[in-house]
Formats: structure tokens, C-alpha cells, sequence
């Protein structure tokens, strides 16, 4: 009919493997717009979920909805979060093995949105038990209780990550999720003390404040306002219409009580949150020598009958710093600014420890305590890629942290594929790309990446300052293609590399690894329960120098590429539609910046040359063999051999698989479903055959 749209004008592919106009990012984006403007959120390349956050809520996360994609293939239904969810679980049923879904894109692209409806679909759709309900109530209220305390408004998402989160959901041998275990990521605790111009602090701040009882408030001696605290006002930008404190704090209470916190514990947790507000308030003023006094002391009574040390201790340990000498110690008072600077130092620590508390907790409510047998799902939910006015030292670790997944990214698909289909050898045009490994050796190198001239630099306390160390990074590495000291634009330009790497050096902070001793000391006399166990001495406690902020956190990356690599990948890839949080709007210019530096139309033509899946010979023909005469019960050649006997007998056409050295190569995923559906029809044949079998025996 003249002028009618089919559904696929109307609705674009759904698989952009398909797309028959040439592959180019053109096509790409028109697809991709024409889907979201239907409200089509989620398209795949292959196996790979590409997702544009929609900035409103759909109705497509329903119980409903969740039954529809259980255990229906792949490409059976139109793309959807579930969709992959479910095939990474039932792929981990089949292959007894280990998967994890990497989840990525930069901040408020949706990453955090998306990890939730994975975990929701574990916790609903996964076969039940009463006793197991517990544990999967608790892995799904461990979501609101860590936002609550890692996440904060940003300039770019209200809801901002403001840590790393890698989640492990263990499932039993019958498929039950039976419990789960999350590791964190450097939590960013600068922004107790401070946040940038339209930012918040993490949100159980303003939740205890506005939602808080009467009561409770009373006996933390809090006023019920955030406008009386210094580490909540700086920026004018405590009420965000998109966030509502006051309900968000019930539900922070009850999921809580939830995940076995009791009474005691909860009074702790407040005392302490409560404690940071009144740190806040601590004002300083200088005597005539110009050293830090205190004169109203109210808020600092309020600290120490909270944390539950003694005020004088600790008004000293603001105050003086404690030099050991031969015999004794000496005090030496601090300035105003020394005072202020140890004081905003002993408020983070006590978040940053009291964070990692928190997910030890959460982490033993929902531990399996069964020896049995079991695989995992983990879900990778970090902190996007973010450019902001003034980047400091946390974009440095956050951008970082992108890099390295980027790079297993290129690593797990575009590299080791091509390198697969060479050693195979599996005609092939080599599909180029950037790899980004350059960036991460640039950050990370050892003796020469910016992380060791950081570490050299702390080694210098007292001469080394920003000015040195930025000299010391012309000098190493001014020459390097992908070394910038001044980057005024990031987004638009000729920029087609994965997220070029931002660093404003200036406001990498040199201090990184000054170690509070004092207040350590402090806080192991407290009587809260939950600061003395933060702040217990551990065997690695020693005199030896700590490591700096900068080279933990590269461990715990190296730790974390090693996790990933011993599993299977999934990947959702987040787009941004629009920079304003605006439901409906498309900036082609925002999600084609994107779609380029996630290296998507990479991976697409790779997708499209190339095969979704291989199998070892022995293995497919170990699966397959019953649906063949020939192969079935026994095969006594060669693998391979057999391998062609089977699939010719299951009418594959040559263009639809190659047989490589030591694996056979199938190019649509939907010619393996069709075996697999083959396969579980046999099966069930020849179940009831071996049944009625053992019958008349
Ligand atoms: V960051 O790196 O942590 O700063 P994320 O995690 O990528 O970032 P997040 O998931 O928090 O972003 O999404 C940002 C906001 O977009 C959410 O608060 C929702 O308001 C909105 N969003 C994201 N995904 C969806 C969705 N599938 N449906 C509706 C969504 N809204
Ligand atoms: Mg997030």
C-alpha cells in the first residue's frame, strides 16, 4: 500500500547485525533514534545489549513482562534487559560455568538503572524456595541501603554512583539464586567535605535530616533542616525535585531491619552519620600566635557523645599534631587551616570506613552459607565516565577505571575474536579499531605512568607540591600522542578515541597519601561499636608506608580484570540521550560521540563478518550427537569429522558455519537455537525411551 509504513520502517531493526544498509554510524544512529522515538529503548548487536536511557518510566519491567522472556531464545522477543538477563542464566545452567554482565557507559547513561532490573529479574523470575526468600529480600534491599550511602545528585545524574560495585549472585545447582557478595570500589569521600557547584552530598545525609523521627533526631541532637549543616549547603542544592529524602529514608529504615541490622547497630550507623554533620559544624578560630582554638564547643560534645570518645582527646587530636620523639611525644599545634583540613580528613574517614562496614554487612546477610555446588552471575556496576568544569582527582580515578573495562572490552571481543579466527584459520579481513591499552599504560605503566610519578611524588612530603609534580609529568611524559595537560573541550572536536583521558593535574592532590594517625588513634578508644571495629589495627597496620590512594586502587582494577577474566561475558553498553534529563530527546551529536567511543560500529562490523558462536568439536558433537544416526550413540572418528556429518544432516548451508583447526564457527546465533530447540525435543524423546526402557527391565 502507497504510503503505508511497515513495522520495520516504523519500529527500525531490532538486531543491528541485520541492518542491511551498509554498516555505517549514519544508519546506526537513524536506527537507533527511530526505536527510541517509538519508545524502543534496548537493540542488540548480536549478543551485545545497547540501551538509551529514556528519562521516563516505561511499562515494560511488569512480572508480566519478566514471564514473557523466560526461557524463550534469544532473538525469539524484542530486545530487552531481561532478554540477556535470562541468557546468561540459562547459558550458566547448560555450561555449568561462570558468567558476568559487564555493564558500562558514562554517568547517567543508566548503568545503575540497568543493573537493578537484572538483579530483579534474578531475585522474581528464578525457581523459589520460602527459606531462600530471605536471601534474595536481601540482596534486592541491599540496592536502596547502598545508594543511599555511595550515591549523590551530580551535575550529570541525580543519582550518581559514587563507587565501584561488582556483585556476585550465586545460584544453586537447581538454578536458585541462594546468595550473594559484593566488592566496592573506591568510594569518593571527598564529598563529605565538599561538592562542586549544584552537587550533593550522598544522599542518607539529607534522608536522615528531612525523614528522620522526632526522636531520633533528638537523641542524635539534630535539627531537622539541612540548611544548619555546613557539609550540606555549600551549594544551594539540598532539595532536587527528582528526589524525595523523606521517602527515601523509610525506605532505607525498613530494608535495614531487612538485612538483620538490630537496634544497636542502627543507633551506631545514625551516631555516626549524624557525627560527620556536626564535624561540619566544627568552627575554627585562630589565638594570637595564629594557632587553632575552639570556642563554642557544642558541636564537638556532640561528636564525641556520638562516636563516644573523650571530648577533650578528642579536641586535641584536632587541634595538635602529636610528634614522637626519643622518650616522649611533643605537641605541636596546628593553624586554622591545618585544623580544618584534619578535621574534614577524620570526617571521611569515618564515612569512607563506615561505608566499607556496610557492605561487610550486607555482604554476611546475604552469604550462602550451603557448601554446595555453585556458579555465579556478576553484574558490574561502576561509576560512568564523567568530564566535568573542574575535574580533580576522583575523574582521575573514575576515567581511569572506564579505561581499564574499555580495554578488557577490546581485549574479550574485537582483539582475541580476530586473534581467534587467525589462529582457527578462518578467512578473515581484519576490521581495524583504536585500542586504548596506550591510555591505560599512560596511567599505569609501572616507573613510568602517571600513578608511579604520583607515588614518587608522596614519597617527597614537605617538596613536593602540584607545581612539582605536573613538572615531573612534562618531563616523563610531554611527548606522549595521548598526554594533555589542559583539555578544554572533551565532547564534539575530532576526538575518536575511546574517552580521551582528562586529567586536570593541577587538582591532583598530592596529599593523597597523608595518613591520619592521630585521629586513628582517636577513634579506636570510641565506644560506637561500628567506628571501633572501622578503626581496629590490623596486622598491616605497621609503621611501613601505606600505599597511596592512586596505587590501591590499580591493584584492586588488576584484581577486578582478573575476577572478570575467569568468566564469561555479557555486555549492556548505556547511551545518554541528552545531556538535561529530558524524557523523549534524541541529541544525535551526545549518543554519536558515544556510539564512537564505546567503539560500537566496531563491534558491529566485527559481529557482522564474523560468527556469534563456536564450540570446541568434541564438545558440539558431545551435545549434538543424538540428533544424528550416524553420530549417535557413538562417534569413533575425528571430532571434527563428525562435526560435519552432523550439521550436513541438519541441513546447515555453507555460508551459515566454517570449521576451523580445533572449533566449528556458526554465524547466526539463530542456527544454534534451532539445534538447541532440536536438542531438548530429543532429549525428552529420549528420556521417556531410557524410561520405559528401565520399565520393562
Ligand atoms: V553514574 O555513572 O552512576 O553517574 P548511571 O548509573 O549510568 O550513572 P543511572 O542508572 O543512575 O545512570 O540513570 C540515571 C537516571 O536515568 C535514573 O535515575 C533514571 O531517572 C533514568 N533512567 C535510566 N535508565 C532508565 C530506564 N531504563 N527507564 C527509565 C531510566 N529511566
Ligand atoms: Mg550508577
Amino acid at each position: 500500500m502507497e504510503g503505508a509504513l511497515t513495522a520495520r520502517d516504523r519500529v527500525g531493526i531490532q538486531d543491528f547485525v541485520l541492518l542491511d544498509t551498509h554498516t555505517s554510524e549514519t544508519a546506526f544512529l537513524g536506527n537507533l533514534k527511530k526505536r527510541f522515538s517509538e519508545d524502543l529503548i534496548y537493540t542488540y548487536i548480536g549478543t551485545l545489549l545497547v540501551s538509551v536511557n529514556p528519562y521516563k518510566e516505561l511499562d515494560i519491567y511488569s512480572k508480566k513482562q519478566m514471564d514473557i522472556y523466560m526461557g524463550v531464545n534469544f532473538f525469539e522477543l524484542p530486545p530487552h534487559i531481561y532478554a540477556l538477563a535470562d541468557n546468561a542464566y540459562h547459558t550458566m545452567m547448560a555450561e555449568a560455568n561462570n558468567h558476568f554482565i559487564l555493564i558500562s557507559g558514562e554517568s547517567g547513561a543508566g548503568k545503575t538503572e540497568a543493573s537493578k532490573k537484572i538483579l530483579q529479574y534474578y531475585a522474581v523470575s528464578c525457581p523459589s524456595t520460602t527459606l531462600l526468600d530471605s536471601v534474595r529480600d536481601r540482596m534486592l534491599v541491599s540496592n536502596p541501603v547502598l545508594e543511599a550511602f555511595g550515591n549523590a545528585k551530580t551535575l550529570k545524574n541525580d543519582n550518581s554512583s559514587r563507587f565501584g560495585k561488582y556483585m556476585d549472585i550465586q545460584f544453586d545447582i537447581q538454578g536458585d539464586a541462594v546468595g550473594g557478595h559484593i566488592l566496592s570500589y573506591l568510594l569518593e569521600k571527598s564529598r563529605v567535605v565538599h561538592q562542586n557547584h549544584g552537587e550533593r552530598n550522598f544522599h542518607i545525609f539529607y534522608q536522615l535530616v528531612e525523614g528522620g523521627e522526632e526522636d531520633l533526631l533528638h537523641q542524635l541532637g539534630l535539627e531537622s533542616n539541612c540548611q544548619h549543616y555546613s557539609y550540606l549547603v555549600q551549594n544551594e542544592c539540598a532539595n532536587v525535585t527528582s528526589i524525595n529524602d523523606k521517602n527515601d529514608w523509610k525506605t532505607v529504615r525498613n530494608a535495614l531491619s531487612v538485612i538483620d541490622f538490630d537496634e544497636s547497630d542502627i543507633q551506631h550507623l545514625f551516631g555516626i552519620i549524624a557525627s560527620v554533620l556536626h564535624l561540619g559544624n566544627v568552627q575554627f578560630e585562630a589565638d594570637s600566635k595564629g594557632y587553632a582554638t575552639l570556642n563554642k564547643n557544642t558541636e564537638l560534645r556532640w561528636v564525641s557523645t556520638l562516636l563516644g570518645i573523650n571530648v577533650q582527646v578528642l579536641q586535641e587530636g584536632l587541634t595538635y599534631r602529636k610528634i614522637e620523639a626519643k622518650t616522649d611525644e611533643v605537641l605541636s599545634p596546628f593553624t586554622v587551616d591545618h585544623a580544618i583540613y584534619a578535621r574534614n580528613a577524620l570526617a571521611k574517614a569515618i564515612y569512607g570506613r563506615t561505608f566499607t562496614w556496610l557492605v561487610n554487612k550486607i555482604n554476611d546477610s546475604m552469604e550462602n552459607k550451603e557448601p554446595s555446588r555453585k556458579t555465579v552471575i556478576g553484574l558490574l556496576d561502576i561509576y560512568g565516565f564523567e568530564v566535568f568544569y573542574v575535574n580533580s582527582f576522583e575523574q582521575f580515578c573514575i576515567n581511569y577505571c572506564n579505561e581499564k573495562l574499555q580495554q578488557l572490552f577490546i581485549q574479550l571481543t574485537l582483539k582475541s575474536e580476530q586473534e581467534e579466527y587467525e589462529a582457527e584459520g578462518i578467512g578473515w579481513e581484519p576490521v581495524q579499531f583504536f585500542n586504548n591499552k596506550i591510555i591505560c599504560d599512560l596511567v599505569e605503566e609501572k616507573h613510568l605512568g602517571i600513578i608511579s610519578v604520583l607515588d614518587e611524588e608522596c614519597l617527597r612530603p614537605g617538596e613536593a607540591t602540584d607545581f612539582t609534580f605536573l613538572e615531573k609529568l612534562e618531563e616523563k611524559m610531554g611527548s606522549h600522542p595521548h598526554f594533555i595537560t589542559s583539555v578544554n573541550n572533551t565532547r564534539g572536536g575530532e576526538c575518536s578515541e575511546f574517552a580521551q583521558l582528562v586529567l586536570s593535574i593541577h587538582c591532583v592532590c598530592v596529599c593523597v597519601c597523608v595518613c591520619v594517625y592521630v585521629c586513628t588513634q582517636v577513634m579506636r578508644q570510641s565506644k560506637n561499636a561500628i567506628v571501633r571495629e572501622c578503626f581496629a589495627s590490623t596486622e598491616s597496620d605497621s609503621r611501613r608506608r601505606p600505599e597511596t590512594v592512586a596505587s590501591q586502587f590499580k591493584s584492586s582494577l588488576l584484581g577486578l580484570t582478573d575476577i572478570l577474566m575467569s568468566k564469561e561475558p555479557w555486555y549492556v553498553r548505556c547511551l545518554k540521550s541528552n545531556e538535561s534529563k529530558q524524557p523523549g530527546r534524541f541529541d544525535d551529536v551526545l549518543v554519536r560521540h558515544q556510539v564512537k567511543y564505546l567503539g560500537l560500529m566496531e563491534h558491529l562490523r566485527v559481529r557482522r563478518a564474523g560468527f556469534a558462536y563456536r564450540r570446541r568439536y568434541e564438545l558440539f558433537l558431545q551435545r549434538y550427537k543424538p540428533l544424528c544416526p550416524a553420530t549417535w550413540p557413538h562417534w569413533r572418528g575425528v571430532a571434527a569429522e563428525g562435526v560435519e556429518v552432523l550439521v550436513q544432516h541438519l541441513g546447515y548451508l555453507p555460508d551459515e558455519y566454517k570449521m576451523g583447526r580445533t572449533k566449528i564457527f556458526i554465524r547466526h546465533p539463530r542456527t544454534l537455537f534451532a539445534t538447541e530447540d532440536a536438542f531438548e525435543v530429543c532429549k525428552h524423546k529420549l528420556g521417556k525411551g531410557m524410561k520405559a526402557r528401565r520399565n520393562q527391565e
